[in-house]
């Protein structure tokens, strides 16, 4: 009895309780769990080889690029199309989504979006960094190149969703809409491990992470809110918490394991506020919802937005289902 669950040996048993399942998504979820391996080797001995600092140039966002950035992505990108069970792949770091020519990726059934490093602004202070993913059944036909329609779904036709968290210790938490489970990495067998079986988010909690030194640009409800988190328990010795990592990865993870709510709103500069729909707030809107949370705009559910293009923003207020529901209630009137 060797003890641990592998992600490869929970993948299969889950498999076997999809029996019409034919198995390329469990295959696809081990591609991607293989980038991430590699992926982790580098990011843990970042400063230890030349692969801290920029590349010089900006991507498509305008944002400065991280050589980990372009080696995450390109590892993620090679491994998805090596895989065979995925037909193309929209980046933040690439403009344009990369249609697959190969024979094999033509008859691949799912795309896959990914933010290859979020939060990559911490690679050179040691800070915790992610990578999220969102995997859909491609619309567009069997044997012929992905098309934009394929990246455009609403979150709510997600097939599945997760994030890898490179922290104290590495992690790959996803969900094919059936549950939320998380897996460490063991090392010492270059193993993801289940290690949080069936992860629910606590329906209340007493952190909320938002960066506050945006707070004069905010939106009136959304200081409003953020003066009643500051307030709260102030008689009974019971405050909130205000942890904001600048990686929406770790910032949700915690949240996710404790209870929280993470908001990026509107604000001066980013009237759809920063964070983008398809890659970044839909992944991680799916699993949320899965874990028993919730996720918005501040009005509508963040799964039901009809993506017009690939990198368009929106505000998110994700988390505990109580938290963003008090949340909300600041936001009526306007105050979005
Ligand atoms: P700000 C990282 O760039 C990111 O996309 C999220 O991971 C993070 O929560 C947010 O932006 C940080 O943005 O404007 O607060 O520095």
């Amino acid at each position: 009895m060797i003890g641990v669950q592998t992600l490869d040996e929970f993948i299969i048993r889950r498999q076997t309780d999809f029996p019409y399942a034919t198995g390329e998504l469990s295959r696809l979820l081990r591609n991607i769990a293989l980038a991430a391996k590699i992926v982790n080797r580098e990011v843990n001995k970042a400063g230890l080889v030349d692969v801290l600092g920029s590349t010089g140039y900006r991507n498509v966002q305008g944002e400065e690029v991280k050589k980990l950035d372009l080696l995450a992505n390109k590892t993620f990108i090679a491994s998805l199309e090596l895989g065979g069970h995925c037909c193309g792949v929209a980046s933040e770091e690439n403009e344009e989504f990369i249609a697959f020519e190969g024979s094999a990726s033509l008859e691949g059934k799912y795309i896959v979006a990914i933010d290859p490093l979020d939060g990559s602004s911490n690679i050179d202070v040691n800070v915790s960094v992610g990578t999220i993913f969102s995997i859909y059944r491609r619309v567009s036909p069997l044997g012929h190149p992905c098309t934009s329609d394929d990246f455009l779904q609403k979150g709510s036709e997600q097939a599945g969703a997760g994030y890898v968290i490179y922290g104290s210790s590495t992690m790959m938490v996803y969900t094919t809409g059936h549950g939320v489970n998380g897996f460490t990495l063991d090392p010492s067998i270059g193993e993801f491990c289940l290690s949080h079986q069936d992860m629910s988010i606590p329906k209340d909690g007493k952190t909320y992470s938002v960066n506050t030194g945006n707070f004069y640009n905010f939106p009136e409800g959304v200081q409003d809110y953020i003066h009643y988190c500051k307030s709260f328990g102030k008689d009974t010795g019971s405050p909130y918490s205000a942890r904001y990592i600048g990686s929406m990865v770790a910032d949700i993870h915690r949240n996710l394991i404790t209870g929280g709510i993470y908001i990026y709103p509107s604000l001066e500069g980013y009237p759809a506020g920063k964070l983008r729909l398809v890659y970044e707030c839909n992944p991680m809107a799916f699993i949320v919802e899965q874990a028993g949370g919730t996720a918005t705009d501040g009005h509508i559910r963040i799964l039901d937005i009809k993506p017009n293009e690939l990198h368009q923003r929106t505000p998110i207020f994700v988390g505990s289902s109580e938290m963003v529901s008090k949340a909300q209630e600041f936001l009526k009137d306007g105050k979005k």
